[in-house]
């Protein structure tokens, strides 16, 4: 897509392989996912961390999982790979949203439904006292590169069963009551310098995460700390960098490509 010129920062794209390029423009993604092993449900089962967890919190967990399961069966999960096929490198792409320093008093903001009551504001050790999951798949943008990348972080839907966000009752996503849910997840940088909406069913994806960490390492800053979405049901637009803002809604969040042109659900 036309990007406008991106400033130099330290950690810039892997150059790519014409051949790879051309594979990808002449047969698609599809040649390149069933070129691969899937590892189906195993970032599931495997994922640190999700077994020490505190009884309450693995009550509403168990619940989640439902939801989730409700929505999605086995089949929709996206292919994963195993840790050392990740790039050492994951390249960088988009700058929007992120140009300036990292705000120093950053909190994640979660508003409330209502439009009453004050925000939730949240630090990145609020996020990492949830289940962390890694996940490594094929992250692909639709400017035509993919990357097999390694991310770490919570699941989105535990975060929102955890702080009870995304429905009208204000009680946390319950698998008997799906009516109960927002349609839409809306995020946004802290300086809404870059935008996405989200249809709640994906952002409840089970491979849908808060992700803090890449290459088990804490996220730079090109790369969207300290805290992006990573989304593997949807291309790479959606997987917002430097998240700042989250609010839910039945209308359809402002998305920055979708107001250039691109599919508002860019789904794979
Ligand atoms: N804040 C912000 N997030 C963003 C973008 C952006 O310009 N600004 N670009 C998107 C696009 S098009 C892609 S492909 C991915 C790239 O993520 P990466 O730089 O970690 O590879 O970030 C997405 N998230
Ligand atoms: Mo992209």
């Amino acid at each position: 897509m036309n990007q406008p010129t991106e400033p130099e920062l330290p950690e810039n794209d892997i150059p790519e392989s014409v051949a790879r390029r051309k594979l990808i423009k002449s047969f698609g993604w599809f040649a390149l996912a069933s070129a691969v092993p899937v590892g189906v449900y195993e970032w599931v089962t495997k994922s640190a961390g999700a077994q020490g967890i505190k009884r309450p919190l693995r009550t509403v967990l168990n619940a989640n999982e439902q939801v989730a399961r409700t929505y999605f069966s086995n089949t929709h999960l996206v292919p994963t790979f195993a840790v050392e096929d990740a790039a050492k490198k994951a390249r960088v792409n988009g700058y929007d949203g992120i140009k300036s320093p990292i705000p120093e008093d950053w909190k994640l903001q979660i508003d409330h439904p209502s439009g009453t009551g004050q925000p939730l504001m949240l630090t990145v050790d609020d996020i990492k006292a949830l289940p962390k999951h890694e996940i490594v798949y094929e992250f692909k943008c639709i400017e035509g590169w993919s990357q097999v990348q390694h991310w770490g972080g919570a699941r989105l839907s535990d975060f929102l069963a955890n702080y009870k966000l995304g429905t009208k009752s204000g009680n946390g996503p319950n698998p008997e009551n799906a009516d109960d849910l927002y349609k839409y997840v809306g995020l946004e940088t802290p300086d809404k310098g870059y935008y996405v909406g989200i249809d709640i069913e994906s952002a409840m994806h089970p491979q849908t995460l808060l992700a803090y960490e890449l290459n088990g390492q804490p996220i730079t800053a090109p790369h969207g700390a300290p805290l992006r979405l990573i989304i593997p049901v949807k291309y790479g637009v959606k997987n917002l960098k430097r998240i700042g803002r989250m609010f839910f809604s039945d209308e359809r969040p402002r998305d920055f490509w979708a107001e250039r042109g691109y599919d508002y659900y860019v789904g794979l």
